[in-house]
């Protein structure tokens, strides 16, 4: 599956990465125990660069335990930057576990007492120091227990105004130390709260525009996250980008209607993960290929052993290299390019810009709407030639 003359094998070119808890999850559910041995963060390190992966990612405490002394953290970090180091791994992206301590259990930096909310404060101060000392550009917050059951308990003008404090006491702190980090928020609707705040990354994307250094922040949108919602998660992206607000990704694959399933990249909704690729990857040549992390936050199977952990890396890297191929393959294909030919009436154009003299231009422009009306618009042919490219039988 991974000889070298195999050009869908991934290289740290691709930029590709795993959060220590994707891999290192034991395969504990509401239901039943772990399945799995926890996996060392330092054999995580050297088996993803086996597997040709850029970096890894973590929550502070998927490094370091909960309640460790500085001794044993620092013991901890030497020898994980060590492993680092041997196998030419990097951390590009950290974040805060603000959501397993039974402290967060109605929330961090929304909560009603301001004692826990100082808690989660300091927490994220100090993972945002190691995360530093890692090399970490982007700072991820998701807002996993920022949420409720209950709606009477707190009205959305009183949880906004507390993450928006928060956010910008960090950013502010952020600037202080010197650290260069990009904020990129990550929003989920439900799990493991009934609601989560700030369900989509669009209530992000506005949310952002209110925060003292905007510039500082952006999403980070994760696949199943949107499918939760029943969005488009394309779109979604897509706007993100258009922002330029796209900071960073989580890569996994979700039934609809289904719990949160953390899924294999590509495992369902194949089309929907090829258009994905296609939009990051810049294929269509009308935008620049996305420079940032490709980031999986999907786990294996409950079913799996260690060696199924990493059959589900490696596959969740091929198949995205797999589905960049495609893209590219669709593209080029003569026939969707016809499809996609841009309509450039250079007359009609440079009116869509508003002046006096436009609007005046555009009323007395000639237009038969009941003949553009009938123009088809050829979309079922290249929703076919998509799904040819799809199925192999084209390109
Ligand atoms: C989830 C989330 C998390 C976050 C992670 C990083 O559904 O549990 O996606 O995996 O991405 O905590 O912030
Ligand atoms: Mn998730
Ligand atoms: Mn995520």
């Amino acid at each position: 599956m991974h000889s070298p003359s195999d050009s869908y094998a991934p290289t740290p070119g691709d930029q590709f990465t795993f959060g220590l808890w994707t891999v290192g999850n034991p395969g504990r559910d509401p239901f039943g125990e772990p399945v799995r041995e926890r996996i060392p963060p330092t054999r995580i390190v050297a088996e993803l660069a086996r597997l040709g992966a850029y970096g890894v990612n973590l929550h502070d405490n998927d490094l370091i335990p909960f309640g460790a002394t500085a001794v044993e953290r620092d013991r901890i970090v030497t020898e994980f930057r060590k492993a680092l180091d041997d196998h030419g791994m990097k951390v590009p992206m950290c974040t805060t576990n603000l959501f397993t301590h039974p402290i967060f259990k109605d929330g961090a930096l929304t909560a009603d007492d301001p004692k826990v909310r100082a808690f989660a404060l300091r927490k994220v101060m100090a993972s945002m120091d190691l995360g530093a000392e890692l090399g970490a550009g982007v700072y991820v917050f998701w807002g996993g227990r920022e949420g409720a059951e209950a709606d009477a308990a707190r009205d959305p003008r009183v949880w906004i105004p507390r993450y928006r404090e928060s956010l910008d006491f960090l950013c502010e702190y952020s600037r202080d130390q010197g650290y260069l980090f990009r904020f990129a928020l990550e929003a989920k609707p439900n799990e493991p709260r009934g609601d989560i705040y700030f369900a989509t990354t669009g209530h992000m994307l506005h949310f952002i525009t209110t925060l003292t250094h905007e510039e500082m922040v952006g999403v980070n949108p994760e696949v199943a996250h949107e499918n939760l919602a029943g969005l488009n998660f394309v779109h979604n992206v897509g706007q993100a980008l258009e922002a330029e607000k796209l900071f960073h990704i989580d890569l996994n694959a979700q039934k609809i209607g289904r719990y949160d399933q953390d899924l294999r990249f590509g495992s369902e909704d194949l089309k929907g993960a090829f258009l994905l690729v296609r939009l990051l990857e810049g294929a269509s040549g009308q935008f620049p290929r996305w420079e940032g992390m490709r980031h999986f936050d999907a786990h294996a199977y409950r079913t799996e052993d260690e060696a199924g952990v990493w059959e589900f890396a490696a596959g969740c890297m091929r198949t995205y290299n797999i589905l960049r191929e495609k893209a590219r393959g669709f593209d080029a294909d003569p026939a969707v390019r016809e499809i996609l030919a841009e309509i450039v009436d250079a007359e009609v154009s440079p009116l869509l810009r508003y002046s006096k003299a436009n609007a005046e231009a555009l009323r007395a422009l000639e237009i038969d709407a009941d003949r553009l009306a009938q123009v088809g618009q050829q979309h079922e042919r290249l929703d076919q030639l998509l799904v040819e490219h799809l199925m192999g039988v084209r390109g």
